[in-house]
């Protein structure tokens, strides 16, 4: 008889409560868990196939060293750590610690306890180079947030709000919503619905009909690309029609007036002509969203992978602070610090940190982005770091939780970089297209094998729930918990790291006191929260948490009253020229297709991509509008040839009807080591990043590529 446990699933961060049927060690069934506040039963095909990815016969139960002939050859857990600290410290004492690059992936994210422990790691390292998926993602959100600065006392949340404004993103599919980038839908698409019926009205600005737009109120079905125009428009409309919110704006904001004097010319009928949709359309959703009392606009990648990104989320932020949809003074705060420590929340600003403009700077031009590694540098400079000379070179690469052979754009570069350095070590439970260069590859425990909370992860939960769970399935093989890796990484190094209780001062760990388990350390994240993590575990099916009435927005504290928000500062303004000359007055030829970027269901980026039951498509095709498939005097399945500017890959292409007449969608991180893509192999695809430059098209600032909107030709291979 299977004995059943009660989990949840941490496969992304959506924690879904799981039911799981475990014989002899082995998943043997998967239910989603009704009983849990958040998720009530809900589960996504990743999720049901959690036990296809712990058991998968190429998982890797042993860590793997690379031989002098390329070979390789298992390692013990103990041993890999001492060489790898090893040969970090000779890289460090020789050419100092800027030598030491770390990559940070999405799969750190998930895992409560991998980034405090490795980040403190890396802090005590002291190098500068941190790279990581953020510069290939949303960066434009923490660059508009330091050219804007920030309102303390937070957004208000879609709990209580009666419009929500989603651009660029599928919230239904890929889970992704953070209260503190204003996205903050629910997840599973069951409590948008719920939200809908108490009245609340929801926009989708995206090219295709997806699962969240098919919700929508007002779905906004514009050309890619051409946000930054649109939103523009919005905020024409909400000023015009007084629909702002100037008691709040007076207060906390600068560069109104520029603001609105810029968005003048942009009326919703050249708006519209530009973005492809009606004049009236625009009308519509500014009205919705202007007239409404509470709720945001926030934007996802499909806004923050196209050019232009950083004036788009620069105006999606200044629609929010026009509209004052932000918490005042005496407000309560809902959702801070259950197991987390709380965010103190202030109605005041905190002004424009423009880190990247002071203090260190690479030599490739670049300074340091806000970041959690205590600042970080584009990821599209990872290959110059490392192939251009210089005194703080990049020599050795460790990546943690990451893939950035598959996700960097201009993956032959990628690859020539990390094949040059004298280290590339990686954590990951696969042999990975970054594994495979790498000399030493960790294995890992997967989510089922450690025990865990949602400390790390409460910020994105659309409901305050705290969870807990025990490791529920016995370590296979030689495996260790990523945050061991560090831990010991650090003791080997001779580098100090340690973690002090909040409660009890006798519960403080350190290197020099020795290696805690992992309960200990969780037990110590969630001692500055305000829930207290025994009571968590006594309630196996997760808990809800009701509001503190305590917790409210905080007056400012005395000298910040002259802070604001700047909305339109010099480099904006000269943003919004050049877009006005470039895209509007100067438009150059287009060509008939853009390709847009989508996530499935069925993979988490790289991962899933090798479990048979996860394939609905066995690879990632181009989904093609049947009218532009009849256009092209093709058939569903025929395969194309899809080109960019800067490179060309092949695709088997499948009908789509959601799309946008001229838009077609691929999903990333798919494809091989450049000579094994092949569009057509169970599990292997093409490399959509190949069709984007590392160089070309990039944004200030951050070097953001254009991941999404990229013009592109398609052409019909006759087979
Ligand atoms: N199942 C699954 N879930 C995931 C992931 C995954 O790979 N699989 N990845 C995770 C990660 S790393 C991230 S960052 C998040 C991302 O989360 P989301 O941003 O929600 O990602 P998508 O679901 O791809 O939604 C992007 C949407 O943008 C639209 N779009 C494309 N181009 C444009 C444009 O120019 N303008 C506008 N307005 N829209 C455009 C696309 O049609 C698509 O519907 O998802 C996370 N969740
Ligand atoms: N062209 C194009 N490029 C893109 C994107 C796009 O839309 N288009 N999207 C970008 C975005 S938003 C992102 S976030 C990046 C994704 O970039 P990455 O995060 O680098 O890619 P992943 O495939 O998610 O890499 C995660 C790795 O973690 C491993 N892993 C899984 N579980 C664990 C674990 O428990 N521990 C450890 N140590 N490892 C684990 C997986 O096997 C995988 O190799 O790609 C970016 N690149
Ligand atoms: S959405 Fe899917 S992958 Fe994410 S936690 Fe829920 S079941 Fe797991
Ligand atoms: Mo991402």
């Amino acid at each position: 008889m299977p004995e059943r446990v009660v989990t949840y699933c941490r496969t992304c961060q959506a924690s879904c409560g799981i039911l799981l049927d475990i014989e002899r060690g082995h998943v043997v069934g998967v239910r989603g868990d009704m009983e849990n506040p958040t998720s009530e039963g809900y589960t996504c095909p990743k999720g049901r196939a959690i036990g296809d990815f712990h058991h998968h016969p190429d998982r890797l139960l042993s860590s793997m060293r690379r031989r002098a002939d390329g070979a390789w050859e298992p390692i013990d857990s103990a041993a890999v750590v001492k060489e790898v600290a090893e040969r970090l410290l000779q890289i460090r004492d020789t050419h100092g610690p800027d030598a030491i690059a770390s990559f940070w992936g999405t799969m750190a994210n998930v895992v409560t306890l991998t980034k405090p422990v490795a980040l403190k790691w890396w802090k005590a390292l002291g190098s500068h180079k941190a790279f990581s998926t953020a510069t290939i993602d949303q960066i434009a959100k923490p660059v508009a947030d330091a050219r804007m600065g920030k309102y303390l006392g937070g957004m208000q949340r879609h709990l209580n709000a009666d419009v929500c404004l989603v651009a660029g993103g599928n919230p239904s599919v890929s889970m992704f919503a953070l209260p503190m980038w204003g996205l903050d839908v629910p997840f599973p698409i069951a409590r948008l619905r719920q939200a809908k019926d108490r009245g609340m009205k929801l926009i989708v600005v995206d090219p295709r009909l997806t699962e969240t737009a098919r919700l929508a109120d007002i779905h906004l079905q514009l050309l890619p690309g051409t946000d930054a125009v649109l939103f523009a428009a919005l905020l024409h409309v909400i000023f015009r029609d007084g629909l702002d919110d100037p008691a709040f704006w007076r207060r906390y904001a600068a560069g109104v007036d520029q603001l609105r004097e810029a968005v003048a010319t942009l009326t919703p009928e050249r708006a519209g002509r530009h973005c492809g949709i009606a004049p009236e359309s625009i009308v519509a959703a500014a009205r919705m969203f202007g007239k409404a009392e509470r709720g945001t606009a926030g934007g996802a990648t499909g806004t923050d992978m196209a050019p232009r990104s950083n004036l788009t989320e620069q105006l999606i932020g200044s629609l929010n602070v026009v509209c004052g949809r932000f918490l005042r003074e005496g407000e309560p705060v809902e959702d801070t610090g259950i197991l987390a420590p709380a965010e103190r929340r202030r109605a005041q600003v905190a002004p424009p940190a423009r880190t990247w403009e002071a203090g260190w700077r690479s030599r490739t031009g670049f300074g340091l982005l806000p970041s959690p590694h205590g600042g970080e540098l584009p990821a599209t400079m990872l290959p110059e770091e490392v192939l251009t000379d210089g005194a703080d070179r990049v020599r050795a690469l460790v990546v943690i939780a990451g893939n950035p052979v598959a996700a960097i754009p201009d993956q032959d570069r990628v690859i020539e970089a990390l094949r040059s350095l004298e280290l590339l070590v990686t954590i990951d439970p696969w042999m990975s297209e970054t594994a495979r260069l790498a000399d030493y590859v960790i294995a890992p425990t997967m989510a089922l094998e450690r025990p865990d909370h949602t400390g790390m992860v409460e910020s994105v939960l659309s409901v305050p729930v705290a969870h807990y769970t025990p490791a529920v399935l016995p370590r296979p093989g030689d495996v260790i918990e990523d945050w061991e890796f560090f831990w010991e990484l650090s003791e080997h190094m001779g580098l100090d790291i340690g973690f002090r209780s909040g409660t009890d001062p006798a519960g403080s760990v350190s290197t020099r006191t020795g290696k805690p388990t992992s309960e200990q350390l969780l037990e110590i994240l969630a001692s500055r929260g305000r829930i207290d993590l025994d009571a968590v575990k006594a309630k196996p099916h997760g808990m809800r948490i009701e509001p503190d009435p305590a917790l409210v927005v905080l007056p400012p504290d005395p000298g910040t009253e002259h802070h604001r928000l700047e909305l339109f500062p010099q480099d904006v303004e000269a943003e919004f020229a050049a877009m006005i000359r470039e895209d509007l007055e100067n438009a150059g030829p287009s060509t008939q297709f853009h390709l847009v970027v989508r996530r499935m269901k069925e993979t988490f980026n790289s991962s899933g991509r090798n479990i048979k039951r996860l394939r609905r498509t066995d690879t990632n095709p181009l989904f093609v509008h049947p009218d532009d498939l009849a256009l092209l005097g093709i058939q569903p399945g025929a395969r194309l040839r899809v080109c960019s500017d800067h490179g060309v890959i092949e695709a088997d292409t499948v009908e789509d009807a959601t799309l946008r007449q001229g838009v077609v969608a691929m999903n990333h991180c798919w494809g091989g080591l450049p000579d094994e893509d092949d569009p057509h192999e169970s599990g292997v695809g093409s490399n959509t990043g190949r069709l984007s430059s590392r160089t070309a098209d990039t944004e200030a600032i951050s070097n953001m590529p254009r991941l999404t909107a990229i013009p592109v030709d398609l052409i019909p291979i006759s087979t």
